[in-house]
């Protein structure tokens, strides 16, 4: 297990361009606000991230989330040892972009600097009409083969990042993670 200190508590959130990043980060930053806004709202307008986004989220202590567009791909692995664990999202709604998704989640489950961090696997958009169900992600990505050949704790949660479902769960993650680091 990965220790406070590698990384301090950046958390590496990563995923294909489109797949809902930034959304799910504004969304966290609402529910981890003060007032911890039980109605999320209509979402607000993001752009796509060019570079490198970082957030603050106070969730009982002060995290630090470490967005990486998705058209950073190539360069994402400068990133893996300076993060304490990663969430990786996965855009459930969109077919041409599950193969290059899995190479990339394979790549980064098998790199040496992130062996011992906890992953969190989001499948994102699953209000969209055409979402592919969980079942079907898990076969399509093999992740019962990934989740016993894996070195790191895996989770997999569903989410929409547009009307909130799944959001709590990623908190629950986020923290459980923090109190294992204590
Ligand atoms: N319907 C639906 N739309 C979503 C969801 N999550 C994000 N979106 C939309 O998808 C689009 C892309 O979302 P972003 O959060 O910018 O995606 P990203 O992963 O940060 O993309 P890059 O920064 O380019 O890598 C936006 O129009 C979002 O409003 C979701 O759960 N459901
Ligand atoms: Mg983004």
């Amino acid at each position: 297990m990965a220790t406070a200190g590698r990384g301090g508590s950046t958390f590496l959130l990563l995923g294909g361009s489109g797949s809902g990043k930034t959304l799910l980060v504004k969304r966290l930053q609402k529910l981890s606000s003060r007032d911890g806004a039980k109605d999320l709202g209509e979402p607000p307008p993001t752009l796509p991230t060019v570079g490198t986004n970082l957030t603050d989220l106070q969730i009982g202590k002060k995290i630090t989330v470490r967005e990486l567009g998705g058209c950073m791909g190539p360069i994402w692995s400068s990133y893996y040892s300076d993060c304490c664990c990663v969430l990786y999202m996965i855009d459930a709604a969109k077919p041409t972009q599950i193969s290059s998704s899995c190479v990339q989640l394979l790549s980064l489950l098998s790199a040496e600097e992130l062996t011992s961090v906890p992953v969190l696997i989001i499948f994102n958009k699953i209000d969209l009409p055409c979402y592919m169900s969980l079942v079907e992600m898990k076969s399509l990505f093999r992740i019962q083969d990934l989740v016993s050949c894996a070195k790191q704790p895996i989770t997999i949660v569903e989410t929409s990042a547009h009307d909130g479902t799944g959001l709590p769960k990623v908190m629950q993650w986020l923290r459980s993670v923090l109190h294992d680091f204590r």
